[in-house]
């Protein structure tokens, strides 16, 4: 191995470590250019012609949101593949995914209350109550994949640091306890929230104790994004489960303000 070379991977492992230890204090990280027009592209194409996935629609009729998906194509398989070998990289750990989804918010497409992801009780079918993503595991990294620009007049995605603990019962007393992860007011105000202003095919990776919301889409184009979900693989493949049991689950609230 050349000289250069050797180098080159040593400078590219710190930058992974850094990328690491970001995420581990504040939570989220921003990584530019990671896809290019024509993946993103193709990948669109594939979104639009899926048939069986989970589609959920507003109460405009307007399609908000399409579950189950990574599998579907031959591009969002690519891109799942992609991911992996980046948090690999940057985590120095395997993951594996444990939920997916397609976020198409329409113009007038309404936001999202602030939240945690995952930090929710659910009534399975037996009626008993269960921790929200932490009865599958506890280390997971949303993975949002930018398919058009995001800006603040469509209703980019803002963030703010990670919450200290990443402990179900410390989390859950920070929310409305509502069924779903939305925040109380009294932690709302704690926090500093990051517009997150991004270009087709940018990646945000970001913690699910990231409190992070969304406004509505005030621009005449729609602001599609991809969120792919990983959890470490120390606690095995659970999107099946996770599925299933939401399919299941006795809560219908919901964390958008309009669907
Ligand atoms: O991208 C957005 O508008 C926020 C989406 C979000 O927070 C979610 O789907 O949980």
């Amino acid at each position: 191995m050349t000289n250069l070379l050797k180098l080159l991977i040593i400078d590219l492992k710190g930058m992974m470590n850094k990328l690491h230890k970001i995420f581990n204090q504040k939570g989220y990280f921003i990584q530019k250019n990671v896809f290019s027009e024509e993946f993103i592209n193709s990948l669109i194409n594939e979104i639009n012609k899926i048939e069986n996935a989970n589609f959920y629609y507003d109460s405009y009729k307007k399609l908000r949101r399409i579950e189950k998906l990574y599998d579907k194509g031959k591009y969002l398989k690519d891109l799942n593949n992609l991911i992996l070998s980046k948090l690999l990289d940057i985590f120095n750990k395997e993951f594996l995914i444990f939920k997916d989804k397609f976020n198409a918010k329409p113009p007038g497409g309404k936001g999202f209350f602030p939240h945690f992801d995952g930090i929710f009780e659910f009534q399975d079918e037996n009626n008993k109550i269960r921790k929200g993503w932490y009865e599958y595991g506890n280390f997971f990294v949303n993975v949002l994949v930018a398919l058009d620009d995001c800006t603040e007049e469509n209703g980019t995605i803002e963030i703010a640091n990670r919450f200290d603990k990443n402990d179900f019962a410390y989390l859950i007393d920070f929310t409305k306890k509502n069924g779903t992860p939305e925040l109380n007011s009294i932690s709302v105000k704690k926090c500093s929230f990051e517009k997150i202003v991004l270009k087709k095919g940018d990646v945000v990776f970001f913690s699910n104790i990231c409190p992070h919301k969304s406004e509505k889409n005030t621009s005449n184009n729609n602001r599609r994004t991809l969120y792919y979900t990983y959890l470490s693989k120390d606690f095995g493949y659970q999107y099946e489960k996770y599925f299933h049991d939401k399919e299941l689950s006795r809560n219908k609230t919901s964390k958008s303000l309009d669907d």
